[in-house]
């Protein structure tokens, strides 16, 4: 019942009743104090109830259709935050979050790099079938533009969508001009807005892009970008080593930006240069901004940090703030970042409203080709916490990443072990905002329950892609074996890559570091795995 007019209508009749007096009091020329109390008192009571049927409305529409803020960060290992057990770095923030939300023990990227993970996680479709691997700089798009996305789900919901931060999904056609209009993008693939690095820190071209446009671009400046030669002048890494803040592997002593040498050469584009040290802030600006903007509608935004990725290049504010150099600051860094969100999001009162999804792309590395210490002041810190591998590889901490799922007031606090993948956030994204997934999506299962922390269920089976593919299933874990030993490049970087020529088989119940191969004595469930990873190699539809 509509307050305001009831109120309304008592206060007309009892005008209408009391006719003579209130002429007296209402017609005269001058009003007295007790009219203009009464006055003053009706008028405040009828907005007040108004306002109140407004507020009542908008909670009713953001209810149903909450924001959704995924926190995306580069290389964060499942030990790296405080409450998975990280030593030498505290994450307050984080840990917060954890402790009011729903904390995953067994939750994955789809990928252990980070092109073939986005891939999956914006198009709901393991990375193999579009034999998605780390895009270089100056790649073309990736996803099919005709192709439902994560963001296009939030999109026919009315949702407003963003991406600020780290893309590596590629860009255009191929043979980017950097200082035209860059199409299709992520524009074109389902976000309203977006405010990119266009692929890994570690990558040129080293500048923004607001959709679609280099962030102060000069047309007489203009930028030229190359993976095969040198374009220009320029000392290069490799040559000028005295210029640069931390040293690099001869991959990564390429064109010299802000003290750091970078993969591939750059030449032009002075006035739209990147400073790593300022990330988190821009980053954090341009994303209170687009929050802010559309906080009278449900929002999606995916803040897609360049952080813990090489050159670890904390700002000075961070510098020392752990015990473990630039990658531990680096966590610290991410964890401040997300305290600045969170407070925005309460100021603005949208914190009962938005659902935080924080997880990361892939899992841990150390020396990914800058001296930057990370192995040396690593001490008792366990990046992939118990378990084995990293970054690049089959084993489990390639993409067994810490995951918190928080919605103040609707996500009970709980720790889960349900196994879910970031594969399937689409459809259970699609389920909580009433979309259909479309028939191209082949990968993606509506797991909403589980992400929300109402079920314990999670999959019954789960892909996990490296340079293998393995398959997850109750306590079995099998990788796929491959026809060639392990790339010398891997054995380099010392990954424990979990590639073989044999099949592989873990039971992760009694060995979670995969330390044991059961494959010789459980014959027939190495069958049995096998040939259900090659019937999901083999689906073509949904
Ligand atoms: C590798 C880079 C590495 C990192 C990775 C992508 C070399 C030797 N190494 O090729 O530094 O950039 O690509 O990382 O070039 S990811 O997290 O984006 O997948
Ligand atoms: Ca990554």
């Amino acid at each position: 019942m509509d307050l305001s007019l009831d109120f309304l209508i008592i206060v007309v009749k009892y005008a209408f009743l009391k006719r003579k007096k209130m002429k007296n009091i209402f017609i005269g020329r001058r009003f007295s104090l007790k009219a203009s109390c009464i006055l003053f008192t009706c008028l405040l009571i009828f907005c007040s109830c108004g306002t109140k049927k407004v507020n009542q409305e908008k909670k009713l529409t953001t209810n149903t259709r909450p924001n959704v803020i995924l926190f995306y960060v580069d290389d964060l290992g499942y030990g790296d935050v405080g409450v998975y057990g990280a030593k030498g770095v505290k994450t307050p923030h984080l840990d917060a979050l954890a402790k009011n939300g729903v904390m995953f023990t067994d939750a994955h990227c789809a990928a252990a790099t980070c092109t073939p993970s986005r891939y999956s996680l914006l198009t709901g479709n393991y990375a193999f079938r579009r034999k998605a691997a780390v895009l270089k700089g100056d790649a073309p798009l990736l996803i099919d533009t005709a192709s439902q996305t994560l963001p296009k789900v939030f999109q026919a919901a009315g949702y407003k969508t963003a991406v600020v931060g780290k893309w590596h999904l590629g860009l255009g056609y191929g043979d980017i001009d950097w200082n035209k209009h860059i199409t299709p993008g992520p524009n074109e693939v389902g976000f309203d807005y977006s405010f990119l690095l266009p692929a890994t820190g570690d990558r040129v071209p080293t500048v923004f892009v607001e959709n679609g446009w280099v962030v102060n671009a000069d047309p007489n400046d203009p930028i030229k970008v190359s993976y095969s030669e040198r374009i220009d002048e320029r000392p290069l890494g490799n040559e000028r080593p005295d210029l640069l803040k931390q040293i690099a592997d001869p991959q990564h002593s390429n064109t010299i930006v802000n003290g750091m040498s970078r993969i591939g050469y750059m030449t032009g584009g002075k006035s739209a240069l990147w400073v790593d040290e300022d990330f988190p802030f821009i980053f954090t600006d341009k994303s209170k901004q687009f929050i802010n903007e559309s906080k009278d509608q449900p929002f999606f935004l995916f803040y897609s940090f360049h952080d813990i990725h090489v050159p670890r290049m904390p700002h000075d504010s961070f510098k020392d703030k752990s015990e473990m150099g630039p990658r531990g600051d680096a966590i610290v860094q991410v964890d401040w970042v997300v305290g600045q969100m969170v407070d925005e999001l309460e100021k603005l009162g949208l914190i009962e409203n938005t659902i935080i999804i924080f997880t990361s792309d892939n899992g841990p590395v150390l020396d990914d080709g800058y001296a930057d210490q990370s192995e040396e002041l690593l001490g008792a810190h366990q990046p992939g916490g118990i378990y084995r591998g990293g970054k690049y590889s089959a084993f489990e901490a390639g993409t067994r990443v810490p995951t918190i799922v928080s919605w103040k007031g609707e996500v009970a606090p709980k720790e889960s072990n349900a196994l879910v993948t970031q594969v399937d956030l689409l459809a259970s994204m699609a389920k909580l905002v009433e979309q259909t997934v479309t028939q191209e999506v082949i990968d993606s299962e509506d797991q909403l329950a589980a992400w929300l922390g109402r079920s314990d269920q999670g999959r019954e089976f789960m892909l996990e892609e490296a340079y293998t593919l393995a398959i997850r299933k109750g306590p079995w874990k099998y990788i796929r074996p491959v026809g060639y030993p392990t790339p010398q490049w891997l054995i380099n970087k010392k990954v424990d890559a979990g590639l073989s020529q044999e099949d592989a088989l873990y039971n992760l119940d009694n060995d979670p570091s995969e330390e044991i191969n059961a494959a010789q004595s459980e014959a027939e469930i190495v069958k049995e795995m096998s040939e259900m990873l090659q019937q999901i190699v083999d689906k073509t539809t949904r």
